[in-house]
């Protein structure tokens, strides 16, 4: 797939280069990621695996471009936009839709979790009969049908991140509901290549497909990391989440990362890393990525290491840059709700009820002095916006997920290399905070405690990624509030903490910017301050889904934390696969430093299924998405309309926004 190369000028062309593939698996290897791989080798795809997209006509038209020559292949290339022939093309070509579909294979027979196929040339472009954008066969298409009829998918998610619209892909499943297609696409009003009307958002699917084509145009330059996951967060996720896909592919084109001649936006290779894992919570996992378009070759082979990486199960590195989207692309992701919103039961309340402007609202919705935008709020928030990465986050830890569940009296469960310490043998400053809390005075909680604090240490002192402990109920706010003093005086820099059920907030904590609080419990949904803010438990799955697309990963990726404490207190309500979708995201922003706390009477599938997520696992499915109640979405509207002057993420504009005003 190194072969094809441009044998005449042409400048549009030039950048579709073999240094593309070289320069990518060259600095996969200078990491050590592609040894951490199982290499799966290529093959060519038959011309009946062609077929699945392809006009007979067509693939024996790319079949004589073989024999050739160069100025016969120059007059054969200008029919199509922006393609080049070369005489290994077509071996070329069937090699990279054969990779696509060894990958699926290796995935989908569990040889493998997930992979990457490094392919040329790319495939997104190119149609039934027509070859465009450097795109000969369409690699991801076909893998789609395959795994279709291979290995009988019902619901295929695409995931388009390259910065063109892949408007073949489009083209072949726009009636089909059981391939979603999304994209997102450098458009400048239908000012930018391919200049295709049906880029923008107004194109949906047609009949049964109405509602499966996703188009995201972005209309302006210089989109970041905070433009990308506002994409994700409030419209890929929502919809990808209650189609519930069996398969994830992505056309991972990486021309949208910074650097990139074609795409000219600012998002860093990390936002890859985060983009991934966020989509890793679908589908089982089940996520292949097959290299589109990326003609910056830096920037491509960093965006392709932070990809592999991610499959192999690495925390996400942060992100750099304000977390604060562009009005331009809160604009073009109001655009693409509006348009699906008559498809998706996720999109569908949440826009509908008014968004209060701070003169209507009501004397007991208005937001408590700290929320009003007044200097000691913006300082608090600059702060906390602003601070320099903590040491914490440097390298990265041995020891993946450790756990301490074990009954009373027995060591966590930790590598021998770890030695352990007992649970009993707090220093002084602890041992005064523990004296504090009466619930704490009994054998079993200290010896709980002990074992938490010492994950909390070894989270702390960056050799364990994650870990989950127990405490006695009766222990359970006692035991939380000791972490979060013992992590800020160990140096966590802002602590996020998710306290679900009856677990109230320590009153000593400072409104400084140093711990974001959000409890998940009760009946009033309330921001007391930007850092302590209150949710009921959502009634449906919907409703959860929504709060945490809309609520919770906004506000942790605003805060950038360098710790999560998810606390699982009494009563929290909280089903096994809710929790398991909580942490799951959770660890996303935070680069895998989730410490979870449940009680020790809690069921062994919580505490199993929360293990397995901490450590990389899958959450299970949700199971079918019903309506939010419109409790539930009054609760996260009210919410959102307190805390977006603060916390950026959670801004979108509201449904009433008219783009043509
Ligand atoms: C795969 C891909 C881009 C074609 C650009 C033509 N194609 N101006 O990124
Ligand atoms: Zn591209």
């Amino acid at each position: 797939m190194t072969a094809p190369r441009l044998l005449w000028e042409d400048p549009e062309c030039a950048i579709e280069r073999p240094e593309r593939l070289t320069s990518a698996l060259g600095l996969l290897q200078q990491r050590g990621l592609e040894q951490r791989c199982l290499r799966v080798a290529a093959r060519e795809a038959s011309e009946a695996e062609l077929g699945l997209v392809h006009s007979p006509e067509y693939v024996a038209l790319l079949r004589g471009t073989q024999a050739l020559g160069t100025e016969e292949l120059r007059a054969l290339s200008g029919q199509f936009d922006a393609v080049y022939f070369h005489p290994s093309t077509f071996h070329s070509a069937r090699l990279a839709a054969g990779a696509g579909l060894q990958l699926v294979d290796a995935v989908l027979t569990g040889a493998v979790r997930n992979g990457l196929a490094l392919v040329r040339p790319p495939g997104h472009h190119s149609q039934r009969a027509a070859a465009n954008g450097f795109c000969v066969f369409n690699n991801v298409a076909i893998a789609a049908r395959h795994a279709q009829q291979t290995h009988g998918l019902r619901r295929i998610l695409i995931v388009d991140w390259d910065i063109h619209h892949g408007q073949g892909i489009q083209y072949t499943f726009e009636d089909d509901p059981s391939v979603l297609y999304f994209s997102w696409h450098r458009y400048e009003h239908g000012r930018f290549w391919p200049y295709l009307p049906e880029s923008d958002a107004s194109a949906v699917g047609q009949g049964p497909g109405l509602g499966f084509t996703v188009n995201l145009p972005w209309n302006q330059v210089g989109m970041g990391n905070a433009d990308y996951l506002a994409a994700f967060l409030h419209v890929l996720l929502p919809l990808a989440f209650e189609f519930d896909p069996e398969l994830v592919l992505v056309s991972a084109g990486f021309d949208s990362a910074i650097g990139d001649p074609e795409g000219q936006m600012q998002a860093t290779p990390e936002c890859f890393a985060h983009l991934t894992q966020l989509l890793q919570a679908l589908a089982g996992g089940r996520v292949c990525a097959l290299l589109e378009g990326g003609y910056n070759l830096e920037s491509l082979s960093e965006s392709v290491c932070m990809t592999v990486q991610t499959l192999l199960g690495d925390p996400a590195p942060p992100l750099s840059g304000p977390m604060v989207p562009h009005r331009s692309a809160l604009e073009s992701i109001q655009s693409v709700r509006a348009a699906q919103a008559p498809h998706w039961t996720s999109l569908q309340q949440q826009d509908s009820a008014p968004v209060l402007s701070p003169s209507t609202r009501s004397p007991e919705e208005r937001p408590s002095p700290l929320l009003s935008e007044g200097p000691e709020s913006k300082t608090a928030a600059a702060q906390a916006m602003a601070a320099a990465p903590s040491a914490l986050l440097d390298g990265l830890p041995t020891v993946r997920t450790a756990v301490a569940l074990t009954s009373l009296d027995t060591a966590p469960v930790l590598p021998p290399d770890i030695p352990h310490q007992e649970g009993s043998a707090l220093e002084e400053e602890t041992q005064s905070w523990v004296s504090l809390h009466e619930a704490l005075a009994t054998d079993e909680a200290t010896n709980a405690l002990g074992k938490l604090l010492y994950l909390l240490d070894r989270i702390l002192d960056g050799k364990v990624s994650s870990g989950i402990a127990a405490a006695p109920a009766s222990a359970a706010a006692a035991t939380l509030d000791v972490a979060v003093r013992r992590s800020l005086s160990r140096g966590a820099q802002r602590l996020l903490c998710v306290a679900v059920g009856r677990l109230d907030r320590p009153s000593h904590l400072a409104d400084d910017g140093t711990t974001l609080w959000l409890s998940i419990r009760g009946k009033e949904a309330a921001a007391l301050s930007m850092f302590h803010v209150s949710m009921p438990l959502p009634g449906t799955a919907v409703g959860f889904l929504n709060f945490l697309l809309a609520l919770v990963l906004p506000l942790a990726y605003s805060f950038r934390p360098d710790l999560v404490l998810l606390a699982l207190g009494p009563d929290h309500g909280l089903r096994a696969p809710q929790a398991a979708l909580l942490a799951s995201l959770l660890r996303v922003p935070v680069g895998c430093r989730v410490l979870a706390l449940v009680n020790e009477g809690s069921t062994p599938q919580l505490a199993g299924i929360l293990a397995q997520v901490l450590h990389g696992e899958a959450p299970p499915g949700l199971g079918p998405l019903g309506m939010a109640s419109p409790e539930d979405t009054r609760a996260l509207v009210r919410l959102r309309g307190q805390l977006e002057p603060q916390w950026k993420m959670l801004q979108l504009l509201p449904e009433c926004w008219d783009p043509t005003a």
